[in-house]
């Protein structure tokens, strides 16, 4: 009899719906008994050849199939998304009493760090900040500067040329140039900026590095006013207990020329591998500015005099960190870097 097709059919399909472990099978098996096509729906297609007593009967019996079908399906469904979202839940599970992931806060740069060391050591003394073309001219990177052609100092700066005149700055020195061009003394500035000498690097040279020069041109400036405002520069920049020492060196701009040395970090002056075993440590180049530079611009060195310095901020961040490698400061190892929040 059609009646036990459709139990059997039930039967089936039920023992298949408790079998069906995701939304798809489900979907699969509301498809082949339920669908357009599905065996329920292929026992009413049958129903135009039956006789008018077995038709009802069999009306009747698809009609209870298909809603214990539909009422079982419902449930499976229930069930599945259900356990489908317990897994969700459990994977994704965010303990909120972990502690939070502390936020990367950005820092700035150790030699950006020195720079702004010096720039607030001098600013306070009543310097200010000039800054100029890294894409200089040989007239204001040399010539202007007391540095003729054939110069020994030119070879001594091993310098990147585009042309016969033009370069890349090898000091910052020439910026101070154009700025006196423009400005008649008084002048107090600081010129900071990245400069480039065509050398092989290595643990203390760098084809690119940082220099930090600056000048005071006015009237009656004398070599005590270099050494009080250097030393000052010295004892901000590495406590005030160092010691200071000037000796004689020589630079083609400044006559007298000085270098500028502090006692030994390491060794407070007894001797060691960092100061090579002199217990100083020279940390800048300095001189009155040469009367041949000053006329160069203008100015009568019978009525103005200055001082002018020069120092790497590499250097200075080196001896006041103790890092060995100026490389280091190039290479983007946040390993490095980090340590200097
Ligand atoms: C003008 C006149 C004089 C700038 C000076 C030095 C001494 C000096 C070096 C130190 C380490 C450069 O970074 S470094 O390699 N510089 O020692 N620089 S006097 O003298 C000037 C500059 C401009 C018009």
């Amino acid at each position: 009899m059609i009646q036990d097709q459709i139990a059997e059919m039930e039967r089936r399909a039920l023992a298949e719906l408790q079998a069906t472990s995701d939304l798809v099978a489900l979907d699969e098996w509301r498809i082949k008994y339920l669908g357009k096509k599905g065996e329920l729906t292929g026992f009413l297609r049958g129903m135009g050849g039956l006789s008018p007593v077995e038709r009802p009967l069999v009306g009747q019996a698809v009609n209870t199939a298909k809603n214990i079908l539909e009422t079982a399906v419902a449930e499976r469904t229930e069930r599945l998304k259900s356990a489908a979202l317990e897994v969700t839940l459990t994977r994704d599970k965010v303990d909120v009493t972990l502690p939070g992931r502390p936020v990367q806060v950005g820092h700035v740069h150790v030699i950006t760090k020195v720079f702004r060391e010096i720039i607030e050591a001098f600013t306070a003394m009543g310097f200010q900040v000039a800054e100029g073309p890294e894409v200089e001219l040989d007239y204001y990177n040399f010539q202007q500067l007391n540095i003729p052609p054939g110069h020994p100092a030119r070879s001594m700066h091993d310098t990147f040329y585009f042309s016969e005149s033009v370069l890349l700055r090898t000091h910052t020195s020439p910026n101070q140039i154009r700025v006196m061009e423009k400005q008649k003394p008084p002048v107090r500035i600081i010129v900071p900026g990245k400069c480039y000498r065509s050398e092989a690097t290595d643990a203390t040279h760098e084809f690119m590095f940082m220099q930090f020069e600056g000048l005071a041109v006015d009237r009656d400036i004398t070599l005590a006013d270099l050494r009080g405002t250097l030393a000052a520069f010295a004892r901000r920049m590495f406590g005030e207990e160092r010691k200071v020492r000037f000796r004689c060196d020589y630079f083609p701009y400044v006559e007298p020329g000085v270098d500028l040395s502090i006692d030994c970090l390491i060794c407070q002056g007894v001797g060691c591998r960092a100061c090579k075993y002199s217990g100083w440590l020279e940390i800048l180049g300095a001189g009155m500015v040469h009367p041949q530079v000053l006329r160069n611009v203008d100015i009568d060195p019978q009525k103005y005099s200055g001082f002018a310095f020069g120092m790497g901020p590499e250097r200075i961040a080196m001896l006041k960190y103790s890092i060995d490698d100026i490389r280091q400061f190039y290479r983007n190892d946040l390993r490095f870097l980090r340590q200097f929040a």
